[in-house]
């Protein structure tokens, strides 16, 4: 499987997470896609290749303006202010207040923050549109005659929505690489996440459409970020009723549990008959990670990649999260590898 990977990656290096009232280095790190890195030449997954340029408009097709002139001059904004810290919000537009983006960067950052533990700092905004471009590229090549391609996102992308980010993530990458699918002449795509959390900034972005198939296993709310959003009774609105499918789970959640809502999702894909998957792909479903509660081991995700490749779809993988970073490699691998042997 040919995979996708820049190493403007890089310039994505906070130095702080807000995590149980501590400022602690950030569980989203450089070194995960080093380690991604390294399992795919062990193995010889196959070609590896940087990201082209896109511009801005198949990201504008996505994002709205004055969110992305947030995110490309926050940094500026905040050492101008004098502030000596990284980026982090401070202030919402909590219930009740006016929605609308004040002048001064300190409360026009809580307008575009969706949760407050992500730190934007030097560099971010780059490291995001490479990310976006990382996931464009390999969807192209996949349009091209590619069955499948690995897009090594970082940062990743699926808690970001058209007005905010959060969650690690700025640029949702898997929505702009359906949209610029769809833009291509494609008539229908599903996005499957399996990452530990849920996909909301996807959710959300396609809640009203028919057009893209938006389905999500994860933590249950109650339990686990983002909490406020993620329910079973989330299945779409106007158009998209029905479009939207939410399988949330309960802490200690094995691959047994997991792989029969999985294979409902499959069941659900087939049914749609899209002209191309989306898998949003995080690894944080393992027993280890530091800030998940599934308990998947590495070889249910040989197992369950190969589940993904029997659907036969031409299919695109965007890394999300997974944060045990010296298995990251070996468990993100290990789908792609399924996905090939099926
Ligand atoms: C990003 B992705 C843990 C708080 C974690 C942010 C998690 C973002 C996950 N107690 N807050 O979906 O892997
Ligand atoms: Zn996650």
């Amino acid at each position: 499987m040919l995979t996708v990977h820049t190493e403007k990656h890089r310039l994505r290096a906070s130095k702080t997470e807000l995590y149980g009232g501590v400022l602690v280095p950030p569980f989203e790190c450089p070194e995960r896609v080093e380690i991604v890195m390294n399992r795919i030449q062990e193995v010889g997954l196959g070609e590896v290749i940087g990201p082209d340029s896109f511009g801005l408009d198949p990201i504008r097709r996505i994002h709205q303006p004055d969110f992305l002139d947030f995110l490309a001059n926050c940094w500026s904004e905040w050492q101008a202010a004098g502030f000596k810290g990284e980026a982090i919000a401070p202030n919402w537009p909590a219930r009740r207040m006016v929605q609308r983006p004040p002048n001064h960067i300190d409360g026009k950052i809580g307008y575009y923050a969706l949760a407050t533990e992500t730190s934007i700092s030097e560099g971010t905004w780059e490291a995001a549109l490479a990310s976006a471009e990382v996931a464009l590229t390999a969807r192209r090549k996949i349009s091209e005659g590619a069955r499948s391609a690995f897009a090594l996102c970082r940062p990743p992308g699926h808690h970001a929505t058209y007005d905010m980010y959060g969650g690690y993530c700025f640029l949702n990458n898997v929505a702009i690489a359906a949209q610029a699918w769809l833009v291509e002449g494609a008539e229908r795509i599903a996005i499957l996440d399996v990452d530990f959390h849920h996909g909301n900034g996807t959710q959300d972005i396609f809640y009203e459409r028919d057009d893209v198939l938006f389905l999500s296993l994860h933590g249950e709310p109650e339990n686990a970020f983002p909490y406020f959003l993620g329910y079973a009774n989330e299945t779409g609105s106007g158009k998209g009723e029905g479009y939207n499918v939410n399988y949330p789970l309960p802490e200690n959640t094995g691959f047994e549990r997991w792989s029969e809502c999985l294979e409902d999702a499959c069941k659900r894909i087939s049914r749609y008959a899209p002209d191309a998957l989306i898998v949003s792909l995080g690894v944080d479903t393992y027993k280890e990670d530091p800030i998940s509660f599934f308990k998947l081991d590495s070889d249910d995700y040989l197992t369950y990649g190969e589940r993904i490749g029997k659907l036969g779809l031409p299919t695109l993988f965007c890394f999300e999260g997974g944060y045990a970073v010296q298995q990251v490699g070996i468990n993100a691998v290990n789908v792609l590898e399924g996905f090939e042997q099926a």
